[in-house]
């Protein structure tokens, strides 16, 4: 039997289960504020065209409007400035092989809970690798902190001197990216990058290395505590808008079924 018919055979039994990791797109889910002399994120909008009515007898349908970063959405190299140059930098670009592959589950959420601030720090992907084994080359690296289960003010949690919502340290960026070669780094916060991110050297770590070596980010994921640490598939394919910097998109994961035996 083919790897194939295999799957199409565990997904109708149960043995392997479709997880969605997607924020529903919503005009109160908060988007990313940065300081008052930038340009802002803005949050999703939808209109009615007509709803059975005179606008249109026998149909409904909406008009939406919203950022490239509204929402649960992937980040292409092109939105950083390291990641200007980059070959197929744009989401139409990316080889689509890219948007279906394992990924690795980071639990950081007792630390969050904690600490607000918490950082992934590469004493924290080392403990996870000892336990879990080696980060495989070209995997998704998922930061759990269970951050999606915020809402409202609680989940950028801004203060006086900006957000505080945990993120990965320059140095476990570098790790990731460098020595293991992950495909692309996802968190449950507003970015890839700490509340605070703007304050390491570089500004904005995870952007910086990521995009600045071709590779990609997902943010605003939901639900990662229903993923195994290892030996899940990820499905993140962004919608394809020409020179595209990012995209609101569904984020899949199959995962071993509870039955399977
Ligand atoms: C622009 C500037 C800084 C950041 C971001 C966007 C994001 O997090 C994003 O959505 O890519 S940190
Ligand atoms: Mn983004």
């Amino acid at each position: 039997m083919s790897a194939l018919d295999m799957l199409a055979t565990e997904l109708a039994t149960g043995a392997v289960e479709v997880v969605d990791l997607t924020h529903t797109l919503d005009p109160d889910f908060p988007v990313i504020v940065l300081p008052p002399e930038f340009g802002q994120c803005a949050r999703f909008r939808m209109e009615e065209v007509s709803a059975y009515d005179h606008r249109g007898p026998s149909w409904k349908w909406h008009n939406i409007s919203m950022s490239e970063h509204t929402g649960t959405h992937f980040d292409a190299p092109s939105h950083w400035i390291t990641g200007r140059d980059q070959p197929n930098g744009a989401v139409d670009e990316i080889d689509p092989a890219n948007f279906v592959g394992p990924v690795c589950v980071i639990d950081c959420s007792q630390g969050a809970a904690q600490d607000e601030d918490f950082e992934l720090t590469p004493q924290v992907i080392a403990d996870w690798e000892s336990e879990h084994g080696r980060i495989p080359a070209d995997s998704w690296v998922l930061m759990r902190t269970d951050w999606s289960k915020r809402s409202g003010a609680e989940y950028l949690n801004m203060r006086e001197d900006g957000a505080h919502s945990p993120g990965p340290t320059p140095e476990a960026i570098r790790m990731l990216v460098e020595d293991r070669q992950i495909r692309g780094f996802g968190t449950e916060t507003v970015g890839t990058d700490a509340g605070q991110g703007m304050h390491y050297t570089p500004p904005f770590p995870a952007h910086h290395r990521l995009h600045g070596a071709g590779r990609y980010g997902l943010q605003c994921l939901s639900g990662l505590d229903r993923l195994p640490p290892t030996g899940a598939i990820l499905l993140a394919a962004p919608l394809k808008i020409r020179n595209g910097t990012g995209s609101p998109l569904r984020v899949l994961a199959l995962v071993p079924g509870k039955d399977r035996t």
